[in-house]
């Protein structure tokens, strides 16, 4: 099967299986896992924080940061199409207390102004504004690459309003990988970001959230209340280190993603709705007299999975199982259905 699905779905490879056979391992609880602390470390290295902690999930060190840097009756700040928003079970409202004010962004960024003029609090009626958040890239606009200085304004506006910036950094490395700008340039613009190792970057578990010493420490015991102080997890970690090395790689998936959108584009009936930057293709079959579920049936037959990404829409993820070889193969595949 040629997996189309996420970049979720990548499998560790040897190099992460022999990493996590020989990891050295401690009670992480206590500290004492020196493979975690050797990840930790270099994940805030590389993003340019003062600490790193690592988590079981996207989910879980997204969530730790709303839970650290907000209070109960709070409002967040974020784009109408955010991960957070659409896909995490409400799970800030549920825990941390908050409600959720969404802008519609533009390629998934937010307009600088129009979130100063959303910053609340001043009246006694209103929710405090108690933080921002960015995604980076953007999902739900296909794998969209915030600039630099969208991210930056937005920093600037949130500081002077004394309001932290959480990153949605699932796939901050693919937009390294596409822009040439480094992890730690974006992370200039955000006090606190996660990040997932266990998309593109390839292995099987965990992300990394990431910020100053005092954030880390607050996370650290939230974490803990979830249930995810973990023990002996060096093992899942090692492979965390491999990914991180493996970074370049991610401009394969982008490039991929490239061919497969200039190749769909030529096949009749079909369109594509985002601008593709990165490993993230939106496929509109709107107008192609093929419903989606249909479509995605016939491709799961001719041995390709795709995912459905709202009415009418088809989600590609490149990822590191699918070679150019695959996306040639997909290509053909997706040509004799929409023939028929
Ligand atoms: N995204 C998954 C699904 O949940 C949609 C995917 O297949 O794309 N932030 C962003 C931007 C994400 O895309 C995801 C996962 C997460 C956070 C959550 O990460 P996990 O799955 O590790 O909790």
């Amino acid at each position: 099967m040629i997996d189309l699905r996420s970049d979720t779905v990548t499998k560790p490879d040897e190099r992460m299986r022999k990493a996590m056979y020989e990891a050295e391992v401690g009670d992480d609880v206590y500290g004492e896992d020196p493979t975690v602390n050797r990840l930790e470390r270099l994940a805030a290295e590389v993003l340019g924080k003062e600490s790193a902690l690592f988590v079981t999930s996207g989910t879980q060190g997204n969530q730790i940061a709303g839970l650290v840097h907000c209070r109960q009756g709070q409002e967040v700040i974020m784009e109408s199409q955010a991960h957070l928003f659409l896909y995490e079970a409400a799970a800030m409202s549920a825990l941390a207390g908050v409600q959720i004010k969404t802008l519609k962004g533009t390629r998934g960024a937010m307009n600088p102004a129009e979130v100063e003029a959303a910053i609340r609090g001043a009246d006694i009626h209103e929710p405090e504004t108690g933080l921002i958040t960015l995604e980076n890239t953007h999902n739900k606009a296909g794998g969209a690459v915030l600039p630099l200085e969208n991210m930056r304004e937005i920093y600037e506006i949130a500081g002077k309003h004394h309001i932290p910036v959480h990153l949605d950094g699932a796939r901050l490395f693919n937009a390294q990988a596409a822009t040439g700008i480094s992890v730690k340039e974006y992370a200039k613009y955000t006090d606190t970001v996660q990040f997932c190792l266990s998309k593109g970057l390839g292995a099987p578990v965990g992300s990394i959230i990431a910020g100053s010493d005092e954030f880390i420490k607050k996370a650290r015991k939230w974490r803990k209340r979830l249930g995810g102080g973990l023990r002996q997890v060096g093992v899942i970690a090692a492979p965390g280190i491999i990914a991180l090395e493996n970074a370049e790689r991610l401009k394969d998936d982008n490039a991929n993603a490239k061919k497969l959108a200039d190749g769909l584009l030529n096949i009749k009936g079909v369109a594509i709705d985002n601008e593709v930057q990165t490993n993230i293709i939106l496929m509109n079959l709107s107008d192609s007299g093929i419903e989606t579920t249909v479509f995605l049936e016939q491709l799961k037959e001719n041995g390709i999975i795709a995912g459905g990404f709202g009415p009418g829409i088809v989600r590609y993820v490149t990822n590191n199982g699918v070679s150019e070889e695959d996306i040639d193969e997909t290509l053909k595949v997706v040509q004799k259905i929409m023939s028929v």
